[in-house]
């Protein structure tokens, strides 16, 4: 969703300097030495600018995105990398304007040329720590999806490995990965379906919450963190699955007391389905639905487009 472009390292921020620097080849050693410090200092300047400004300004997004990026990146390493990236950029434009003063006045303007290169790397070497991570933050970033408020949203919620992906899949666009292992899901998916209406297309974001295990909060780990998010802020049904064959290796009970759980802490319709009804069936007296052999999965359609009033 955030569109921010590859963030270099020390190395190769250099190199990127350095080298535009190497192209000016003609005029006086002194003219040289000048023209070469004033690219120098213009393509950091403008890289590193660029860099912090790419990033999105936190105190503007949704609530939503805010506590997401805290859990999947961290709101205050993030605001202290871009801070430590702001002040290369201006301490290497100051030691670039003294060195290109300097080397106006100086007999031997290339020595200052050789020292300025000396200064300029350790400053950037020791942001690289920071560049390095702001590399990671961006490639997270891009991961994040894109989900617009306006839309009617349904999360699907349940433990891990019993099946959410499976039911993101038959419900909707996505090609979520699925597998027989718990928390093969570590991130919010989101799909989306559209609804043909006699005038309008109507539109309805469906997104697979990772797996929960019923425990308090502060235990849980950053996956189910996300999951916990999106119930939060974004839902207007609920979709929780349980899975009554035990396959997904978790007790009934536990996945019982979730779904309590989440009917207490959240102000939101659940819908509860019982999953795996190929292989079990009749443990609960939620809607049967089997997404190896689609039963019951029309159905639910139904009933989810009833609950938001699409029908
Ligand atoms: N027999 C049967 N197996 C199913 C059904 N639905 C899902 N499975 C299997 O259950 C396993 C878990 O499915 P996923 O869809 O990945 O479950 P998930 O809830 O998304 O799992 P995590 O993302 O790890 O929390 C896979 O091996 C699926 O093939 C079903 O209706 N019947
Ligand atoms: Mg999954």
């Amino acid at each position: 969703m955030f569109r921010i472009p590859t963030i270099l390292d020390a190395d190769e921020l250099l190199d990127k300097a350095f080298g535009r620097a190497k192209k000016i080849t003609t005029g006086t050693p002194k003219t040289r030495a000048v023209g070469k410090l004033m690219a120098v200092k213009k393509t950091l300047d403008t890289t590193l600018d660029k860099y912090v400004r790419a990033f999105p300004s936190f105190d503007s997004l949704h609530p939503f995105y805010r506590e997401l990026i805290d859990i999947t990146i961290g709101m205050d390493k993030l605001k202290k990398s871009l801070g430590a990236v702001d002040w290369a950029r201006k301490k290497v434009n100051t030691i670039s304007n003294k060195a290109i003063k300097k080397a106006k006045r100086a007999e031997d303007a290339i020595q200052v040329l050789k020292e300025t290169y000396g200064r300029i790397s350790s400053v950037l070497y020791q942001i690289n720590d920071h560049l390095v991570f702001l590399e990671n933050a961006r490639r997270t970033l891009r991961k994040t999806p894109s989900i617009d408020m306006e839309t009617p949203t349904v999360i699907l919620a349940g433990y891990p490995n019993v099946g959410k992906s499976s039911l993101l899949k038959l419900l909707s666009s996505a090609e979520p990965v699925i597998a027989s292992y718990p928390f093969t899901t570590k991130g919010l998916v989101l799909g989306h379906v559209e609804i043909d209406e006699r005038y309008e297309k109507r539109k309805i974001q469906f997104i697979e919450a990772p797996g929960l295990l019923d425990r308090p909060h502060e235990k849980r780990n950053d996956i189910e963190r996300q999951g916990i998010t999106a119930l939060r802020y974004l839902p207007d049904l609920v979709v929780f699955i349980v899975d009554a064959s035990l396959h997904c290796g978790y007790t009934l009970e536990s996945q019982l007391n979730l779904l309590e759980e989440i009917r207490d802490e959240f102000d939101v319709e659940v819908i509860a389905v019982e999953n795996k009804a190929d292989i079990t069936g009749g443990a609960t007296d939620f809607l049967k639905v089997s997404c190896t052999t689609g039963h019951g999965v029309a159905q639910l359609k139904r009933e989810i487009m009833e609950k938001l009033e699409l029908l």
